[in-house]
Formats: C-alpha cells, structure tokens, sequence
C-alpha cells in the first residue's frame, strides 16, 4: 500500500503521473481527497490517495526506491528543515506485504515498516478504508476503527472527497 500526496504546482497531475509510473505494478487506486496540512500547518492543502500495488519480485526496500525516483520525476526537493513541509509529490510506502502475505516489520529508520505514522492520519486511513473496508494496519487494528479511535474527529471530518477529481479516466 502506497499513499499519495501534493500539494504545491498542478496537484492532480501530480498523482496522475505517479499513477501512470506505478501502472505496470497497480492493483487499485483510490478516489482522491482534499486534506489539510497534518504536522505542519503553515501550507497549502493536500490531494491525497491510496494505491494498492503487487509486484512479487518487489522488496520492500525496491518499493522506497521507486517511490523516491517518482518523486525526483515531479521535482520534488527535502527541505532538510521541515520535515512535514510542503512537496510537490510524496509517495509513502505504508505496508509491504511478504510472499507468504504476512506484513514486512522493519525498524530501520529510512523506511518504518509498517509507517510509523499512518495509523495516525485520515487522509491515509479514509482513502485507505474505501479500497480495503476490511483492511488493517498491522499491528494496529483495523481500519474503520482506527478512523473512529485515532485521528482528531475534526481531522476525520476535515478529509473531503473530491469526486470531481479523477486520478484515471473511466473505462
Ligand atoms: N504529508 C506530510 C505532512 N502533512 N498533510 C496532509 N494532509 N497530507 C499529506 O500527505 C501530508 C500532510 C508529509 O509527508
Ligand atoms: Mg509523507
Ligand atoms: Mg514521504
């Protein structure tokens, strides 16, 4: 599970373009939601979204480094002073799931696995819980519930669909 997020320049365009780099290996993407900024709140809104992709020769490891490369592709430059800041693209590897289909646990600072954070955000859950209505976050719980325990309810409420923003066009 990646989610998917901009919110400087064409930000749709920008999730587009990460879906059409991940389109060889993708499963499903989500529809896309207007979010306020978390952690930082000095910042435009973000669209964010959720994309499943399976590919078995994938480690998780190889998952950061294609998430990374998509967001060089849509000039995304770390400002090493706000962590949270504002990104033309981000592309956060929130789960990997081994052949055997047991979640991959890491502790290794460059990539958290499960993310240590995503349990925490709406606008990953929301998106997250439309595609798996069952699904969880490994070691966590389960999505649904995660909505109704974790994030502020204002949090919840303040993630708002944007039907009138497609990632992929219909058919
Ligand atoms: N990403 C961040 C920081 N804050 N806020 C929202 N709403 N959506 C994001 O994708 C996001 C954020 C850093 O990765
Ligand atoms: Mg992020
Ligand atoms: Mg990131």
């Amino acid at each position: 599970m990646l989610s998917l997020g901009s919110n400087l320049g064409d930000r749709l365009a920008h999730l587009r373009a990460a879906v059409t780099a991940l389109r060889p290996v993708l499963v499903a993407v989500s529809d896309v939601y207007e979010t306020p900024p978390w952690g930082d709140p000095d910042q435009p809104n973000y669209l964010n979204a959720v994309a499943v992709v399976d590919d078995e020769a994938a480690t998780a490891r190889d998952w950061l480094d294609r998430a990374r490369a998509i967001e060089s592709a849509e000039g995304r430059r770390r400002d090493p002073e706000r962590r949270f800041g504002p990104r033309t693209l981000d592309v956060d590897v929130i789960t990997v799931t081994d052949a055997a289909g047991r979640p991959v646990r890491t502790d290794d600072p460059e990539l958290t696995l499960p993310h240590p954070r995503a349990h925490l955000r709406a606008f990953v859950l929301r998106p997250w819980a439309d595609l798996e209505p069952g699904g969880e976050v490994p070691g966590h719980g389960r999505l649904t519930d995660l909505l109704a325990a974790e994030p502020a309810a204002s949090d919840v409420a303040a993630v708002r669909a944007r039907p009138d923003l497609r990632i992929q066009s219909a058919g």
